[in-house]
């Protein structure tokens, strides 16, 4: 599916999105996941044709004809595989929106979320070509009513452009991720950030560099806000002991699904280190397990979960996505993850297919 505008962070830039959507089926219903990760190896190890295997070779034969009593005991039988968490993630997602669906429950409360009705939303900006295309693009959010805004940068694309934005919006609540582009050398360039009252800063260090974090974080005022680094509950734990960070954001595919999401969650409340949830660009489905997860009470801070219509043409699902002027999501109601499925659209973008069977079935 190709994006409305490109998408540029420190690794690359994407204008076209290939997603593998899961379906599970059991009892008669199905349930539906999204694998997040990425097209390229650039954000962490997976990419869409490395999660096509995974998925395929070690996910599904562990996952099909076996008897599970809640889809919370999923996530440990793929706990085997090494790393791979988005490709787990996918099935184990969809698993638990297959579950919600066979009790008659909104995938939200099934989660034990619910704890909100709506949910507050953020934008996450890419790099642009010039400063004045950034100011444009966060003004046009702004207006859409979008509480937060999240703007990329990497080395040659920070302190001056931050400055810029600060100049022409002074009193928003802005925020810099960095998808670990520098390194703790680079320490002073990050310390000038200081000045410009910055939420947080999002992932400045390597993707697998707690220590470094813990480091930097000691010479920062604006807190530090782990992604790429947290992948499972340890990896949060230990973070917020060594204070490498102040805040979490948590991706349901990056940790392996809700059932890490939760504990990751559960820990960050414990240590009083708040929480939001980050996005890949998702389609619908992808999208609307976010809003699931959002609802879980240590999100306080505004996600990337945001509007169809700022990634997409046309989604998967229906109606979609879409966000109130208060820059808020309405969490649905329905069953499961709460939205149909636009199996027209879905069918047109499929472009690979593939059915497995549990070994029982003929
Ligand atoms: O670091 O949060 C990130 C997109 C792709 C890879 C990594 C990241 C992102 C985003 C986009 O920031 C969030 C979204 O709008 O889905
Ligand atoms: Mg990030």
């Amino acid at each position: 599916m190709p994006l409305v505008h490109f998408f540029e962070t420190s690794f690359g830039r994407t204008t076209e999105r290939r997603i593998i959507i899961v379906e599970v089926r059991s009892e008669g219903i199905s349930g539906w996941g999204e694998v997040t990760c990425g097209e390229n190896p650039f954000y962490n190890e997976e990419w869409t044709d490395s999660a096509w295997l995974i998925v395929r070779d070690f996910v599904a034969p562990r996952i099909l004809g076996h008897r599970f009593e809640t889809a919370a005991d999923l996530a440990a039988r793929v706990d085997h595989i090494r790393g791979h968490r988005m490709s787990r993630g996918g099935v184990e997602a969809a698993v638990w929106d297959l579950e919600a669906r066979i009790q008659g429950l909104p995938l939200a409360k099934h989660i034990g979320g619910g704890a909100f009705a709506e949910i507050p939303c953020g934008v996450s900006i890419g790099i642009q070509d010039s400063v004045p295309q950034l100011l444009k693009k966060i003004e046009t959010e702004l207006q859409a009513g979008y509480q937060r805004i999240k703007m990329k940068i990497k080395p040659g694309w920070d302190v001056d452009v931050v400055r810029e934005v600060r100049r022409e919006f002074p009193k928003i609540r802005l925020m810099a991720d960095a998808n670990s582009a520098y390194t703790l050398a680079e320490a002073d360039r990050l310390k000038c950030l200081d000045e410009f009252d910055l939420m947080m800063i999002e992932q400045p260090l390597a993707h697998d560099e707690i220590v470094d974090h813990a480091a930097l974080q000691a010479q920062l005022s604006t807190p530090i806000c782990l992604d790429e680094c947290i992948r499972t509950a340890h990896h949060a734990e230990q973070a917020i002991r060594m204070r490498a960070c102040g805040i979490i954001n948590i991706k349901l595919g990056r940790v392996g699904g809700f059932h890490e999401a939760k504990r990751v969650h559960d820990v960050a409340q414990a240590h009083g280190i708040p929480v939001w949830c980050g996005g890949m660009l998702e389609s619908g489905i992808g999208r609307t397990h976010n809003i699931a997860l959002s609802t879980l009470p240590n999100f306080v801070l505004p996600g990337d979960v945001s509007a169809s219509k700022r990634y997409w043409k046309r989604d998967v699902i229906r109606p979609e996505v879409e966000v109130t002027p208060q820059g808020t999501i309405r969490v649905p109601e329905a069953p499961g993850f709460g939205y149909e499925i636009d199996f027209d659209f879905l069918n047109q973008v499929t472009v690979r297919q593939e059915s497995i069977n549990a070994p029982s079935a003929i």
